[in-house]
């Protein structure tokens, strides 16, 4: 769909809050959320037809500052609830969007699980590499040797190494994007929003207030286009070792994508041939007489 930059203007104010932004100059939200609402204007999305739900943190005081369907729910909880609702209704596009304090640690089972089970759904990471809204704790994200508020000497631990992690449990599409180039963050997220299954996309973003190290400018000067440089998405090893090393450069962009395996919901076997949505199948019952037993 190619529509002019007057009706991409017109389409992007569908989307827009009466609420201001509260997060600080500089933060990379700014640009995740630019590139969210422009990935959907550009599939044709309208706010009433897509869901976007929050988990709990800076990225999630976003929720209010974006017009259409929002969820915001608990802290680490943004995976079960989007899965729920993208179950519910497979046809609706559901994006959840986490920060890696909740998504590596308070709700990395839900994390687990989700990209194992292939639900049909978008998740962005706000990765910040470390605990924005609670101010600048260390997360299980952020670099050796940072001195952080709650650990002025650096973290203790080994830091998790996501990408690693992430690729262990069989992914279907895994991309990495820096909210500092919002032109290819848009082209990744219509991709995610278009892919057949759990479509993860961890995005580098800047904190200026507490991330000292990941800097807009340290990401500006290490982020390349790995497609650019020939990569091929559908090469799982070659693409787990391009997201993995990160110690000179870091690939962005889509680093591997298969849609060969079926999503969660279409493995369901009751639900094979089945031309409605779940939603579309509740029906009103009358608890009244139930409900008398209890008064
Ligand atoms: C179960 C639970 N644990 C902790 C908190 C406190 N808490 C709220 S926001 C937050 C930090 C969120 O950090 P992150 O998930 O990295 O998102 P960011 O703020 O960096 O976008 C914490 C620890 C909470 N609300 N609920």
């Amino acid at each position: 769909m190619s529509l002019s930059a007057s009706e991409i203007g017109a389409a992007m104010k569908d989307y827009a809050s009466q609420n201001p932004c509260t997060w600080c100059d500089g933060c990379g939200n700014y640009g995740i959320w630019g590139a969210t609402k422009l990935a959907l204007v550009e599939l044709g999305l309208k706010p009433w037809q897509v869901l976007l739900c929050y988990d709990v943190g800076c990225h999630g005081n976003g929720s209010d500052k974006t017009g259409g369907y929002r969820f915001h729910g608990l802290h680490g909880r943004v995976l079960p609830l989007s899965a729920g609702a993208s179950l519910a209704n497979p046809t609706v596009p559901v994006i959840a969007f986490g920060g890696d304090g909740a998504s590596f640690s308070e709700g990395v089972g839900h994390l687990v699980h989700a990209v194992r089970s292939n639900y049909q759904m978008t998740f962005v990471l706000h990765n910040n590499a470390n605990y924005g809204l609670t101010t600048g704790q260390a997360s299980a994200l952020t670099w050796q040797g940072q001195p952080m508020n709650s650990s002025p000497n650096g973290i203790p631990e080994e830091t998790l190494n996501s990408m690693d992690f992430i690729f262990s449990l069989a992914p279907t599409f895994v991309a990495r994007g820096f909210s500092g180039n919002i032109p290819q963050l848009t082209e990744i997220l219509k991709a995610a929003i278009r892919h057949r299954g759990f479509a993860y996309v961890d995005v580098l973003q800047a904190c200026p207030t507490y991330n000292k190290f990941a800097t807009h400018e340290w990401l500006l000067e290490h982020c390349y286009d790995a497609a650019a440089e020939g990569h091929d998405p559908k090469n799982f090893e070659k693409a787990r070792k391009l997201a993995v090393d990160t110690s000179k450069r870091v690939a962005t962009g889509i680093l591997y994508q298969t849609e060969e395996q079926p999503a969660f919901h279409e493995r369901l076997k009751p639900r094979q041939g089945v031309k409605t949505t779940p939603v579309e199948e509740v029906k009103i019952v009358d608890v009244s007489g139930f409900l008398k037993k209890f008064v």
